[in-house]
């Protein structure tokens, strides 16, 4: 934080009104789902975007990274979708509020961020959502917390351009310690769901394999429009309406589609199996669950690649319960619910079987669910 006021001076010769953060966020389950207006159970993570920030009256909006070391000046009145490069992900909010009526001026928004880049832990929802989380609070706005995921998707999807659901923008803003975040896509209906992993002696293992994924490519954008045309072939609003999966997968002639279908009929029937588990607070009977979700994800939906497989199949020859790709695929980071203390023996098992694959090393750390985004001072 001293880092991004002294920029924040650097950049405006007067101290940051305050600072605002948003977490990263791993998904236990529910992959591909919330655009199919399903079901997903995401938690927030420790590691986060934290923006140093203060009003401007010049209609201007500067936009520093700390990271990056660039700063970038636009004119309110130049914000269009499409322009703009990293500082699209602030900028996106700012035009997505004004255009949602909301009264937002300039702003200096100085940004640091240790969610690893393209890693698939929702590095740019973070930032989108600390974004969010600044403005309202500088510019006094009143606006429900699932509205403000819903202003940081508007963000998302119509400046940066990335076709995404709202799971990402939604944990970012409203997962509360200790707990999952279950969200009904559809009705917009949340449930805080205890992880009290420490309790039951497990962990969280969060794997980076350090294979980059992105969701401007086409293949995410691919899979979200058959999911689309099979719910039209089908005669449903979306596929959470699916109800009689043999039945619906009969009426399907293309196999891919089949699959498509299958894999997300599945995966909202075990994003409810889980959550009723973890109602009854049993975590360690989520582990099948993640198995068949990554089994779904690799043969179904085919969004693995060969690094995740390895990962998610190692950490399981290593004694992890159960283990699964998490966030939008091809590429990106695992997860695996292992028994305490175990999480640091299995990520280096899971390094080892990396170096004689002749894979660059990965990445990992054991995570606690963490707030959502709010003000840091
Ligand atoms: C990405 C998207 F941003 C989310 O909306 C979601 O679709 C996810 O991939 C897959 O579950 O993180």
């Amino acid at each position: 934080m001293a880092a991004l006021a002294d920029r924040f001076r650097s950049l405006t010769g007067s101290e940051p009104e305050g600072f605002w953060f948003a977490p990263g966020r791993v998904n236990l389950i529910g992959e591909h789902t919330d655009y199919n207006d399903g079901f997903v159970l995401p938690f927030a993570l420790e590691r986060k975007a934290v923006l140093a920030a203060g009003r401007r009256h010049d209609d201007q909006l500067v936009i520093a990274s700390l990271e990056l070391n660039e700063d970038v000046t636009i004119a309110l009145k130049d914000l269009a979708p499409g322009v703009g490069g990293w500082d699209a992900y602030l900028a996106g909010v700012v035009w997505a509020l004004r255009e949602a009526g909301h009264a937002v001026g300039g702003a200096t928004l100085v940004l640091s961020s240790d969610v690893p880049l393209g890693a698939g832990l929702s590095s740019s929802a973070a930032i989108e959502c600390a974004t969010v989380a600044a403005l309202v609070d500088l510019y006094g706005l009143t606006i429900e917390k699932m509205d403000r995921a819903r202003v940081a998707q508007v963000a998302e999807n119509a400046y940066v351009g990335a076709p995404t659901g709202l799971l990402d923008q939604a944990a970012s803003t409203l997962c509360e310690a200790d707990a999952g975040l279950f969200l009904d896509c559809r009705t917009l209906d949340t449930e805080q769901v205890p992880l009290p992993m420490a309790a039951q002696a497990l962990e969280i293992l969060v794997l980076d394999t350090k294979t980059p994924h992105s969701h401007v490519d086409g293949e995410y954008g691919t899979r979200r429009r058959t999911c689309e045309e099979a719910a039209e072939i089908l005669g449903v609003d979306a596929l959470r309406d699916v109800t009689d999966l043999d039945a619906a997968l009969a009426q399907l002639d293309d196999d891919t589609m089949r699959r498509r279908v299958r894999h997300v009929v599945t995966e909202n029937a075990r994003v409810l199996d889980a959550l009723a588990l973890a109602r009854e607070g049993d975590l360690e009977a989520l582990a099948p669950l993640l198995d068949a979700s990554h089994a779904s994800m690799r043969d179904d939906y085919e969004i693995t690649v060969p690094t995740v497989d390895l990962a998610v199949e190692t950490a399981r020859e290593a004694g992890a319960l159960g283990a699964r790709m998490t966030g939008g695929g091809f590429g990106g980071c695992i997860i695996a619910l292992v028994r305490a203390g175990d999480a640091d023996r299995i990520g280096q098992r899971i390094a080892e079987a990396f170096s004689e694959a002749g894979y660059g090393r990965p990445e990992w750390f054991a995570a606690t669910p963490a707030p959502g985004a709010g003000q840091l001072r």
